[in-house]
């Protein structure tokens, strides 16, 4: 009798065994496991933040792919007010150690770091630029599994907006598709969920931090519920595409909160006030699972 695969992961298995290995396989490991080696010590804590949207090719030496849409700009805002919090000496300075930034390559030349962050940076920040959803995912789980042992002290912050559909490689056709035959048609498959996994085998201990973007209102927080129950991540950050910068509705089982900017600083994002609620959450968490 064949086993049932409860999480996906069977298609999780033959997702990554299908997909073209990583270039820079060794080189992001050797990164990783030094970045963690350095910044792990004391029960401090490490973050990823995932940000800006990845890409789906459309050919093997690709020409053309399909994008999803993000500007990195609340992974860019969210690490920056994270990463002030220490590097300013602000009151979780002693709390977080280290940031991995993983962020989608065409956005990382419209990064403003600011001499004193990239001081911090150095040793405090590891960015791992992606481009396709097959890197972005290979990625995840590397950095995922790399961070089991930190534990309850590790957070996984995944602002970025990932394919949910795509051309398997085995399927993709090697050459530049050609035109002037009429129209093309494409078949996409499901882009398996890896969030089941990553909570479940890859990183179970660490603190788990969704998005959800939706364009219709009327969807979006029991979008967002379905993702909280299913996932079983510790919060959703829900958000609405053309109210994103000045709203989020954070979807926990402890109830709704929905954060603004502040009203009275007209230099306030959003992201001020989101990262300060994650992190309270945060230290909650490590307060009662441990470090
Ligand atoms: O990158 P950005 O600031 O333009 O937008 C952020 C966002 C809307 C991509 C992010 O907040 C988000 O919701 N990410 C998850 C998207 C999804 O549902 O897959």
């Amino acid at each position: 009798m064949s086993s049932i695969s409860v999480l996906g992961e069977d298609e999780v298995s033959s997702f990554f065994e299908s997909s073209p290995p990583l270039k820079n396989m060794e080189e992001i490991v050797h990164k990783l496991n030094g970045f963690i080696q350095l910044n792990s010590t004391g029960g401090r804590r490490i973050v990823c933040v995932t940000s800006g949207g990845t890409t789906v090719p459309l050919e093997q030496r690709c020409v053309r792919y399909i994008d999803n849409f993000s500007s990195g700009n609340r992974g860019t805002s969210s690490r920056l007010d994270m990463l002030s919090y220490f590097s300013l000496g602000g009151e979780l300075a002693s709390h977080i150690a280290g940031l991995f930034l993983m962020i989608h390559s065409l956005s990382v030349s419209s990064f403003q770091i600011t001499p004193t962050f990239e001081a911090v940076a150095e040793a405090r920040l590891l960015k791992l630029p992606f481009t396709t959803i097959y890197e972005y995912l290979q990625m995840l789980r590397l950095i995922a599994t790399a961070m089991k042992d930190v534990g309850p002290c590790s957070m996984f912050y995944l602002a970025a907006a990932v394919s949910d559909f795509y051309v398997p490689w085995k399927s993709m056709v090697e050459h530049k598709i050609e035109s002037g035959s009429g129209p093309l048609d494409i078949r996409l498959a499901q882009v398996p969920k890896m969030l089941s996994i990553l909570r479940t085998n890859w990183a179970p201990k660490a603190f788990c931090i969704s998005f959800k973007l939706e364009t219709d209102s009327k969807i979006l927080i029991e979008k967002a519920t379905k993702a909280l129950q299913k996932y079983k991540v510790h919060a959703v950050v829900a958000n609405e595409l053309s109210t994103r910068k000045e709203e989020v509705v954070v979807v926990s089982s402890s109830g709704n909160v929905v954060v603004r900017c502040n009203s009275e600083k007209p230099e306030s994002i959003v992201e001020d006030n989101l990262i300060r609620l994650i992190v309270d959450r945060h230290s909650t968490y490590i307060k009662e699972f441990g470090t």
